[in-house]
């Protein structure tokens, strides 16, 4: 890994950004929505709905300080010793529009290293940019700069820590939080944030896990919907409530199931369906998110995460038992707790570039595979483990390749590109199918066409079953 920042030379940078840290404090700007602020309240089962505090742009720019640090939350109507971004659990979500600015100043509280990916948004890998490569210490600060692109496809996205080898248990730990890119007005019309995480907590902190479950990707014993379990969602009977879900999961696939009603799927990651989409059931896999509308009748129904089989790692390494159903939350009728968006927004306006009558420039196949060796499983993308050092993949800046990711092990792996999109080519029904995280299921294979275009630079793909990730499974691309 590099380390590219001295202490002193943060330090230097913070001198240099030091009316950052007050911006910051003024960018911390709670809005009346949602209705509960920030404000953590005692939730159980069938909670009060919240939603993290919302930081948004102002004037191009979002400027703020995100701090990592080992915190006491109030979290599934208890409280726990995490790791929260400024005391939250999830951290405060990010409203941007396209062509933004965003300087985030992150100070690491830990005790080991880490740094920050804004998961999915079309911005640079390099430098102060969305660079997976750097690492921040304990005790010190970086200043990321990071602009979006005018024509920013709206959408939902989201940050987390990708220094390399401790994704999972900081992910795991609390770490993370929601990212808006669109050009609407939420004083008016807003959407409703549903983060959703896994963890396991113990005597009121963060359990450990064992090497077993890091191979299999471990699955949290409590599913979390913006920190509280199974919270109640209330809006007039008749309308429907967007949902702009984010699998913020270590390992956990979400195969979302509202019942006998059909949900409207308007998009998954920066990707959007023009018409939208009517599912009963919905899968994302971690990492991924969905944009939805949600029906709202006289009954109560549950949202439920039904239990996802990915497959094991066989025979020789124990069942892997897969998780069980969860409920993450209840839509019932009642008062509108805020307010809730009609279907048909501007975000269809804005159409992604469909690639299948592109020209394809270059064709690859990248391989997943699992197999023994050493202290255990090997988690392999074209034979090899990770290195920092090394570029796996050169491609031409303004192409676009055809890339088949072939998986020969015996469990799913979801495979996530930084920077560049990916548009599905296998998906017959669904004519422009634009993801940054595809689910590459066990056994299979599935076609993506990719342009590498708005920037270049060098970044990574990886599986987002962060365990996975962390073993090794991730591969260096560079676009020049
Ligand atoms: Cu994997």
């Amino acid at each position: 890994m590099t380390e590219p920042l001295s202490r002193r030379a943060v330090l230097a940078l913070g001198a240099a950004g030091a009316g950052s840290v007050a911006l910051g404090a003024i960018g911390l700007h709670a809005q009346g929505w949602p209705p509960f602020g920030g404000e953590r309240r005692d939730p159980a089962p069938g909670a009060a709905w919240t939603e993290p505090s919302v930081i948004e742009s102002r004037d191009g720019l979002l400027e703020l300080e995100l701090r990592a640090a080992l915190t006491e939350v109030t979290i599934a109507g208890t409280t726990a010793r995490m790791l929260a971004y400024n005391g939250s659990v999830p951290g405060p979500t990010l409203h941007l529009r396209p062509g933004d600015r965003m300087r985030v100043r992150l100070v690491n509280d830990l005790d080991k290293p880490t740094n920050l990916h804004t998961h999915g948004l079309l911005v640079s890998p390099d430098g102060a940019g969305d660079n997976p490569f750097l690492s921040v210490g304990p005790g010190e600060a970086f200043d990321y700069d990071i602009e979006l692109p005018d024509d920013h496809p709206p959408g939902v996205f989201w940050y987390h820590p990708h220094r390399h080898g401790l994704v999972a248990d900081q992910v795991f730990g609390g770490l993370y939080g929601a990212i808006v890119v669109d050009s609407e007005d939420w004083s008016e019309q807003a959407p409703r944030v549903v983060v959703v995480s896994d963890t396991t907590l113990s005597r009121g902190q963060v359990s450990d896990v064992s090497p077993m479950d890091r191979m299999q990707g471990r699955i949290g014993e409590t599913v979390l919907v913006n920190g509280n379990v199974a919270p109640l969602l209330t809006a007039a009977a008749g309308s429907s409530e967007r949902l702009l879900i984010i699998n913020a999961c270590v390992s956990r696939y979400l195969d979302l199931d509202l019942g006998d009603r059909e949900m409207t799927v308007r998009g998954f990651d920066s990707g959007v369906f023009t018409p939208p989409l009517a599912r009963k059931r919905v899968l994302v896999p971690p990492g991924g998110r969905v944009d939805l509308d949600a029906p709202v009748t006289e009954t109560a129904t549950d949202l439920v995460a039904r239990a996802y089989d990915i497959g094991n790692m066989g025979m020789m390494m124990g069942s892997g038992a897969g998780p069980a159903d969860a409920t993450l939350l209840t839509l019932a009728p009642g008062e509108t707790a805020g307010l809730a968006p009609s279907p048909g927004s501007s975000a269809a306006s804005s159409s992604p570039r469909d690639l299948r009558d592109s020209s394809v420039d270059g064709a690859r196949t990248l391989t997943l595979a699992m197999g023994m060796g050493g202290a255990g499983m090997r988690f392999l993308i074209d034979g090899r483990t990770f290195d920092g050092e090394r570029t796996d993949h050169r491609v031409e800046l303004g192409t676009v390749e055809e890339w088949t990711l072939r998986n020969t092990s015996p469990m799913a792996h979801p495979f996530h590109l930084h920077t560049w999109p990916m548009q599905v080519m296998s998906t017959h029904e669904n004519p422009v199918d634009v993801r940054d995280v595809v689910d590459v299921p066990a056994g299979e294979e599935v076609t993506v066409r990719i342009a590498f275009d708005r920037h270049s630079g060098r970044t990574v793909y990886h599986c987002h079953i962060l365990d996975h990730e962390d073993l090794g499974m991730m591969g260096v691309v560079e676009a020049t």
